[in-house]
């Protein structure tokens, strides 16, 4: 029988590598990094081309990409794109490359390189996600980016949200049973449950708070953003890889 895992923090992944290429990784980085990801491959934009540093993804704009830097969920100043699912139109982005670095969701997308599969994983796409490693059938990793390594409530919710659709996963890790009983709590009202996560507070001091019910709307993306080489495609749906 397939396991699934939850890594609560990238601080804590390097404890979870064994295997790692047997693995389905879900990076989680749900305010806002994979939200906005999946936003931006479902409107349209052909390729995200993950970059460690904004000086990095700049280099991609010769090439015609649009460039998108978010630090400490600020836009970095001379970057078209910052990392709001908003910004990320279809009139935008269809058809375009878009070179993406963000503080903590584009990091753990590259810290899983080597797994068999790692999907940007959110709200917005949860049941494609679902539906996928369940018929894939490996061991599954739900990795949560948090903020600058620690904890965090929306990427742990999902984490819940989404291993309780794992039906037939078994779990010998105490953190998915946590994130699955969070998950239950907060069912019923997502949204105001997430209200009081920090880095809802955070928004409002940047006047992003509209960005929390845009990442909590189910299935409003439901593509595969599937990682090789730093580099986020969506994989269709019939594809197992
Ligand atoms: O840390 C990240 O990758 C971002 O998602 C943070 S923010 O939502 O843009 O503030």
């Amino acid at each position: 029988m397939p396991e699934m895992e939850t890594v609560m923090s990238p601080a804590l992944f390097h404890l979870h590598t064994a295997d790692l290429h047997r693995k389905n990784v879900v990076v989680i980085d749900i305010l806002r990094a994979t939200s906005t990801i999946c936003t931006a491959l479902h409107h349209g934009a052909v390729e995200i081309a993950t970059t460690a540093t904004p000086a990095e993804a700049l280099h991609f704009r010769s090439q015609g990409y649009l460039c998108a830097a978010e630090r400490d969920g600020q836009t970095v100043e001379g970057f078209e794109l910052g990392n709001s699912p908003q910004d990320y139109t279809a009139e935008k982005v269809r058809g375009k490359g878009i070179a993406l670095t963000t503080t903590n969701g584009t990091r753990c997308l590259r810290m899983a390189r080597g797994a068999a599969h790692v999907f940007a994983g959110s709200f917005l796409n949860i049941d494609a996600l679902a539906t996928f490693l369940l018929r894939d059938g490996k061991d599954v990793m739900l990795f949560c980016a948090g903020w600058k390594d620690r904890f965090n409530l929306e990427d742990t919710l999902f984490a819940g949200a989404l291993a309780a659709r794992l039906n037939g996963f078994e779990s010998h890790c105490d953190a998915t049973l946590a994130a699955i009983t969070l998950w239950e709590k907060a069912e019923p009202d997502p949204e105001y449950f997430l209200g009081q996560a920090s880095h809802a507070k955070r928004f409002q001091t940047l006047h992003r708070e509209s960005d929390i019910a845009v990442c909590m709307r189910m299935n409003n993306a439901p593509v595969l953003p599937l990682m090789k080489e730093g580099v986020l495609r969506c994989m269709s749906a019939g594809t197992t890889a």
